[in-house]
Order: C-alpha cells, then sequence, then structure tokens
C-alpha cells in the first residue's frame, strides 16, 4: 500500500520532507499540498504532480488523502490537527504541536475522543542513531543513575525576527523533547541564566542563554542556547551518570589529517545534521501508518514540551526557578 500524504506548508521543512517521501523513504507519495501562499502551493503541486488545494480543510477532507503532514508555522498547527482527528486522518505535525500548553490539552481532548491515537509530533531527534545508542547504554543500567545531562544548542545565525522566546519554544524545545525521552521522567523546574551577550547578532537578543532543568527525580540539565555562534549547526549531549559518561559523538563521516592540523566539518544546519533522523522519522511514521499503528511522539509529548517551555519562558523575565505546571499523565498515554 502507499500511503497518499496531504502536505500543508510546503516550505523548507515541508520541501525538505517532500524530497525524502519520493527519494529515499518507502511505501508514501505526497499527492496533496495547501499552503497560505497559493502560488507556492500550485509550484509544489506542479513539481510533485499532485493536487493543490486552496485551504488546509479542503485538503484534509480530500478522498485522495489518507494521512496528513502539517510543517505550517506553530499557532496555525492546532486548526488543522483537530480537522485530521475529526476525519479520523493520521496526522504528522511538526514541532511545536501548539505555542501555547493550553492548545495541545484541546489536541489531546479530541484525540482521547476519536478514540485512537493519531497525532504524531515531529521531534527528530528520538529517531537520531548517537542519541538513541546514548538511551539504550543509558536504560541499561551499566552506568548506574544518571546525575546530570549537559547539552548545547548551536545555530550559526537566526533572522531578525528571532525573539528569545523563541530560543525556549523554538530552539530548546528539542532538548526538552529529547531529554525528557532519554530519561523517561516528566522536568518540575525551569530557571534560565544570561551569560555576557555576544555581540555577533540582532541588538534586540539576549543570546546565549542557559536553560537549567530539573526532572522529578533530581536529574539536572542544562542547555547553553547559543544561536549566533558563527562556525556552524553544533549539538552536543554528555549524559553524566554515576560510573561514567555518554556523549553524542562526532557527526562526521570523514576526518582530514595534513599540514594544517586534524580537522572536520561541521553541519550548517538541522537539515545537514540530522538528515538520518528525519529519514528514519518520517519512514517509521509511513510505515506505521500502513499498518494502521501509532508511532513517535505523542500528543501527550507535545503538551509536556509546551508546558517545560511555558516555564522556561516565564523564566526569561522571573528570577529565579519557575515550576513546570502540568496536568497528570491521561491513561490514553501511558
Ligand atoms: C528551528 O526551528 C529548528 O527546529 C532547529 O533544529 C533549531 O536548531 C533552530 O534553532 C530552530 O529555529
Amino acid at each position: 500500500m502507499t500511503v497518499r500524504i496531504g502536505m500543508i506548508g510546503p516550505g523548507g521543512m515541508g520541501q525538505a520532507h517532500i524530497d525524502r517521501i519520493h527519494t529515499v523513504i518507502s511505501g508514501g507519495r505526497v499527492v496533496a499540498v495547501s499552503d497560505v501562499d497559493p502560488a507556492r502551493a500550485a509550484e509544489v503541486a506542479l513539481r510533485i504532480d499532485g493536487t493543490a488545494y486552496a485551504s488546509s480543510a479542503e485538503l484534509i477532507a480530500a478522498d485522495e488523502v489518507d494521512a496528513v503532514m502539517i510543517c505550517s508555522y506553530g499557532p496555525a498547527h492546532e486548526v488543522d490537527v483537530l480537522a485530521a482527528i475529526a476525519a479520523g486522518k493520521p496526522v504528522f505535525c511538526e514541532k511545536p504541536l501548539t505555542p501555547t500548553a493550553e492548545a495541545a490539552l484541546r489536541i489531546m481532548e479530541a484525540e482521547q475522543a476519536a478514540g485512537r491515537r493519531l497525532v504524531t509530533v515531529g521531534f527528530m531527534r528520538r529517531f537520531d542513531r548517537s542519541y538513541r545508542q546514548m538511551k539504550s547504554l543509558l536504560d541499561s543500567g551499566e552506568l548506574g543513575e544518571t546525575l546530570m545531562v549537559h547539552c548545547a544548542h548551536r545555530n550559526p545565525t537566526v533572522p531578525e525576527h528571532y525573539t528569545w522566546d523563541m530560543a525556549i519554544n523554538d530552539t530548546a524545545i528539542h532538548e526538552v523533547d529529547t531529554m525528557r525521552w532519554l530519561l523517561g521522567e516528566e522536568f518540575v523546574s525551569a530557571r534560565v541564566d544570561k551569560p555576557k551577550k555576544t555581540s555577533l547578532r540582532f541588538e534586540h537578543l539576549q543570546d546565549p542563554l542557559v536553560l537549567i532543568l530539573e526532572t522529578e527525580s533530581g536529574v539536572r540539565v542544562d542547555d547553553e542556547i547559543f544561536v549566533n555562534c558563527q562556525f556552524g549547526y553544533d549539538i552536543r549531549c554528555e549524559a553524566v551518570a554515576e560510573k561514567g559518561t555518554v556523549s553524542l559523538a562526532d557527526q562526521n563521516a570523514i576526518e582530514v589529517r595534513d599540514g594544517s592540523g586534524h580537522r572536520n566539518s561541521i553541519a550548517r544546519d538541522h537539515n545537514d545534521r540530522f538528515w538520518g533522523a528525519f529519514v528514519t522519522e518520517v519512514q517509521e511514521w509511513i510505515s506505521a501508518v500502513a499498518r494502521g499503528e501509532h508511532t513517535g511522539s505523542t500528543s501527550w509529548d507535545g503538551y509536556a514540551a509546551a508546558c517545560v517551555c511555558d516555564a522556561g519562558v516565564r523564566a526569561l523575565t522571573d528570577e529565579g526557578v519557575v515550576k513546570v505546571e502540568m496536568i497528570a499523565k491521561p491513561d490514553f498515554y501511558a
């Protein structure tokens, strides 16, 4: 069976997904697109020999669409995720599921009323080979209990419209989700430290920031968010356990040793650095849809990440530690 996918918002991320689905991934095809910019929808539809729909609602309702991928911007997600649930169609929604925890709660309620898990949130790092190996080592107990995790999330530069709350709910949200998954527990508090600002940024931005999170059992996670580091897309993670540490290794295929020294290359962006993770994520989603099953992060994960980010955003302006407010996990997501 070929899963016929309708894509909402085929911008940069969406087109990268289309390219992987039509080249290296099996079992799926993007047959329909819609976009706030009808010219873009028409252009992408022509390129993939698919249909351009005038609205996302029409695309979701179309008989030719078995499953929906949402790659539009965050505030537009809720209405389309709810429409896909109402139509009983599996939906893959890029992160963040919604910009607020209240909106994510509405999605969870609708999904529980529908009686089956239909929503997958695009947190791709769970599919990265290195993070997966790190998790299986920590889960094996060989290194004892995990005590701390040091993360760094560096981007070369960000555009002028990037604001400091985006450092939390657009950038650090990746570590929030990955650490919840890696450690298998929820965060209870957030704090933000503000180091000396880099001069190589737009004037309005406080960059870098350090987000400090604590889990239910007391594991401390620190995340350096430095989005104008200039040199590349650099993701680091080191877990410190009772009997040893485990970190992400360098991700490059080759190293060069010559008269200028010993070096390898640095990724420029998330598509470059997490290419393999995106392929695995989307392949697993399409295969699961074909089997009538759910895979990947749930609406609960989207909600929990939003709750932690809300606390992190409050911690940008509140002094000290901010409590993470979250409902108890519904059995539906157990
Ligand atoms: C972007 O939306 C991403 O998801 C990237 O992985 C992240 O590094 C970047 O900061 C975000 O703006």
